[in-house]
């Protein structure tokens, strides 16, 4: 099928004026060629769109410029300057790198990412990135995080790291260390998104954007001065993360966003496309999905051969050669090129004849072009209405020399022979600066110009006048975020009173209560992907309303009821779409505001537990990298309570994910006061405290009567477990439950039954929360092994469960890994029943039967343990195996 297919569908009112047209475009094209013709065909559709005829924008054009060469703007600094300053960057972050390696094989570091990418950088440094040091935040710039190097080097330049620092590249453990690439966690005052992970710094970038728009539409902050730069690899642009939510940045008009695509055509293994064009595929891509593209394929010097192309030649040359071609001419000689790319047609040989090898080898790519970059950024933040990509054509391992540039291996090569390293101080004309006495040792001496110096006042000058250095994080509250009051949280204390809840609906009525608290509101983002109606979040809609950038231009379907789908350009929503990376992003922009902004935001993403941890894994963790403050709520959580879905559906396993995250308060709440008594307390924590921490709460479609907080439970709640009931009196045989989230159901019959069916009286504990209890004991753990003379300490849970009758229970709606969290520290015999295996679609009850977590598989449980210890007869058990008709199926649920 092709795409004009509308063609046939239109009446051709005038066939014989379309004849002359076409009869045109023939001859044109028979007689002075397809390029000319392929010309005319540009202008006319230029035309087309001067004269708002809705004609399509062809996705790509000709391998050349986008800028031509008449268009580029005057370049207002000094380019010798500049080039030398670069050189001096260059040089550092090739020898940083080359000491760590000498210091110690193998700690590894990239040489070739950066020398590829200098130029693409230092325009930004010099002409484009702003600072904060005019009190407004300035630019977001996600440095390539194997450019690091480079960005130390800069820092270095600047005065900001010393020489100590560069040679602890990499070596972090024993303090003053540079991070291997950007970790905020790492170096908090540095670094401010982390990259490396391919693939998250676009998608995050186009989500800040999207966030800046969204906090200037609401009002909350003035956006309007801050840009949000993403520099990424060409290999990295596979990533589904990179190019999966690039429509959005066009659909909502993110002026205010500008990636630079490093196109060296390589990536770790090789080429890219090698077979094809990446910058080609990448212009079709963006352009397709209403980007601003920018192409920078060639520099300047190229231009006097592109004018004299008369006959297309050459532009057919470019158009046709392919990536793999490319990479191997950026290695061959002068005579090799002369050959291959102008060889074969003698219009182009002759092209090329006044030109020596040597000049036909150095015919550099546009992005190493400071005149075509400066002119690419400055189109690119003065494009009005669309997100613009500017597809800067690079040498990997640029200015490193032979063994480096464009070589397959050069991605890992972080070690120069003696000889390379005085081609490299040649090559980058540092004569003067570095003598060849001083890498006799091989290993080469960082460079800084005295601070009198002409280029030191230059790039100093250049950032003073864009507001200071960068990157610099920096938290501090521009505006102070106002508190909740505490009757919001009251309310939740009493309980139901006999209605029947689900701990999701607990929370969404939480929800609405904190955004309509006078001044917090504003501030809390709601963030769903697709799943408000699941959550019976949809009432919310019409009160704060969905945020359309351009607001709603349609009357909704449902628009007479109290509830319709309300979209504003202020509104509070953010509906992400089914995008659970896209919403995953969009919760960090905002749960990082108080820090990129000094507005502290209080983002609650909800999402169908399942496609949290499981499925953005990676993006939960570089949230904690980026310090993240803020509420994820895994909601349809566990594996029997979402009970018709099944294998891909039931979520038990998300909790042990979470358990690996350290900065995550991950807690499973049973009851709606202990949701609220979480939520409460973590808004203290990370916004009045400023604890650099965030929530996973884990809430359920269960509805049952939510019971009054026990008192002096409070403390207990957070602390992750607490005697929620004691034992019936007067039964001396005893056991202890621990619950965990609608495991409350089950262990609560349980307890009923084994008091009156079995004569034992089963206290219960509700554990909100084994990742927090684990730690607690890993920490005492330590403290003891560190401290052999002291008085030992005792682990919460230890002293808690010390006088527990026990043996113990505990029952959960996830793995039974997660109760396991604290078995090394429970003080007597210790069980966990979970859902170990894949779900399945049933109702709850058979769910609960089959994974053996329901009332009688406790009750079987419990009396097996007490068995164990001596304290019952085993018959007793087989006699309530019997009674239950409990499944003896000899092959575990975790093996169906
Ligand atoms: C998610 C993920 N997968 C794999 C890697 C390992 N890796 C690091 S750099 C790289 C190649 C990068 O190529 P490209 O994006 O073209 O960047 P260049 O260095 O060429 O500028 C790979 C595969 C990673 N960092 N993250
Ligand atoms: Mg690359």
């Amino acid at each position: 099928m092709t795409t004009d297919g509308f063609l046939s569908q239109l009446p051709d009112i005038d066939p014989e004026e379309t004849a002359e047209w076409l009869e045109s475009l023939d001859l044109v094209a028979e007689a002075e060629g397809k390029t000319r013709a392929r010309y005319l065909l540009g202008r006319l559709n230029q035309r087309g769109r001067q004269l708002q005829l809705g004609n399509a924008e062809a996705v790509s054009t000709d391998y050349v410029n986008t800028i031509p060469t008449e268009q580029q703007p005057f370049f207002p600094g000094n380019e010798h300057l500049e080039r030398r300053i670069r050189a001096y960057i260059r040089w550092n972050a090739a020898a940083m790198v080359i000491r760590a390696n000498k210091r110690a094989d193998g700690i590894g570091g990239h040489l070739s990412t950066f020398a590829s990418s200098a130029s693409l950088y230092e325009v930004g440094f010099n002409w484009f990135f702003r600072g904060k040091e005019d009190g407004d935040p300035g630019d977001a710039v996600y440095f390539q995080g194997h450019a690091a190097p480079g960005i130390y080097a800069r820092a270095f330049l600047e005065g900001r790291l010393d020489e100590a620092e560069l040679d602890n590249f990499r070596f972090e453990v024993g303090g003053q260390g540079l991070s291997s690439y950007p970790h905020p966690r790492l170096m908090p005052e540095f670094w401010e998104y982390p990259t490396v992970s391919m693939g998250l710094g676009p998608i995050n970038s186009i989500y800040h954007a999207r966030f800046l728009k969204y906090l200037k539409d609401r009002k909350l902050d003035d956006t309007s001065g801050s840009r949000v730069w993403a520099f990424l690899g060409d290999g990295e642009c596979d990533e589904p993360e990179t190019l999966g939510s690039i429509s959005l940045a066009s659909r909502h008009g993110l002026d205010n966003l500008t990636w630079v695509v490093n196109c060296n055509l390589q990536r770790l293994d090789g080429p890219v496309r090698g077979n094809g064009k990446i910058i080609q595929e990448l212009e079709a891509v963006f352009r397709g999905a209403g980007w601003n593209v920018i192409k920078v394929v060639w520099g300047s010097r190229w231009d006097e051969l592109l004018q004299r192309d008369v006959d297309g030649v050459l532009l057919n040359k470019m158009n046709t050669t392919v990536d793999g071609a490319f990479q191997r001419y950026a290695v061959e000689s002068g005579a090799y090129i002369r050959e291959k790319f102008f060889g074969p047609d003698p219009r182009l040989r002759r092209m090329v004849e006044h030109l020596s090898d040597d000049d036909l080898r150095n015919l550099p790519r546009g992005g190493h072009d400071y005149q075509k970059l400066y002119a690419a950024y400055s189109a690119a933040v003065e494009h009005a209405g669309q997100p613009t990509v500017i597809l800067a054509k690079t040498i990997k391992g640029w200015t490193l020399g032979e063994g480096f540039e464009s070589r397959n291996a050069t991605h890992q090569i972080k070690k120069m022979t003696k000889q390379q390293v005085l081609e490299l101080r040649n090559r980058l004309n540092l004569i003067d600066e570095i003598k060849a006495d001083d890498l006799e040792d091989g290993i080469p001496p960082y460079y800084r110009p005295a601070k009198d110096s002409e280029e030191y006042q230059y790039m100093m000058g250049r950032r003073r006048a864009l507001d200071g250095p960068l990157p610099h994080r920096q938290v501090q509250v521009r505006r102070p975020l106002p508190q909740p009051s505490e009757v919001v949280f009251k309310g939740f204390q009493e309980g139901s009173g006999g209605r029947v809840v689900s701990t999701t609906m607990v929370f969404t009525g939480l929800l609405r209560e904190l955004m309509r608290e006078e001044g917090f509101g504003e501030r809390v983002v709601p963030i769903v992907p697709d799943e408000a109606r699941t959550f019976g979040m949809d009432s919310m809609f019409r009160e704060f309303e969905i945020y359309a950038p351009f607001g709603q231009k349609y009357e909704p379907v449902d628009h007479e009821l109290l509830l319709s789908y309300t979209e504003d350009s202020d509104g509070q929503i953010l509906e992400e779409g089914i995008t659970e990376a896209g919403s995953m992003a969009s919760w960090i922009a905002a749960a990082t505001s108080y820090a990129h902004r000094g507005v502290p935001m209080v983002p609650f993403y909800t999402f169908y537990s399942m496609f949290g941890f499981q499925r953005v894994g990676d993006l939960i963790w570089s949230a904690a990298d980026s310090r993240a403050r803020g509420f994820l709520l895994g909601a349809t959580a566990g594996r029997t309570t979402l009970a018709g879905e099944g294998l891909q559906h039931q979520d038990g396993h998300s909790l042990l994910q979470a358990s690996a995250v350290p900065a995550c308060q991950a807690y499973d709440p049973a009851f709606a006061y202990e949701l609220a008594a979480v939520i409460h307390d973590g808004i203290r924590r990370m916004y009045v405290d400023g604890e650099d921490i965030f929530y996973y709460l884990t809430i359920y479609n269960e509805n049952y009567d939510q019971p009054p907080q026990p008192a002096g439970s409070s403390e207990g709640i957070l602390q992750g477990l607490y005697k929620w009931a004691s034992a019936p009196e007067g039964l001396t045989n005893q056991a202890t439950i621990l619950f965990s989230g609608p495991s409350q159901g089950p262990a609560r019959q349980a307890a009923q039954e084994l008091a009156e069916r079995w004569g034992v009286g089963a206290e219960l504990w509700s554990a909100t929360s084994y990742k927090r209890l684990r730690e607690d004991g890993l920490e005492v753990e330590r403290w003891n092994r560190l401290n052999p003379l002291a008085e030992p300490r005792v682990p919460l849970v230890t002293r808690l469960l010390a006088d527990a009758p026990g043996p113990i229970v505990a029952v959960t709606d996830f793995v039974r890994a997660v109760p396991e969290l604290i078995a090394g520290f429970v003080p007597k015999r210790f069980v966990a029943l979970g859902t170990d295996g894949y779900g399945r679609s049933d109702t709850r009850d058979s769910l609960r039967s089959f994974f053996e977590t329901d009332m009688p598989n406790i009750v079987v449980t419990v009396l097996h343990e007490l068995s164990q210890v001596g304290r019952l007869d085993p018959s007793v058990v087989a006699e309530a195996l019997a009674h239950y008709g409990i499944d003896t199926n000899p092959t575990p649920p975790w093996q169906r």
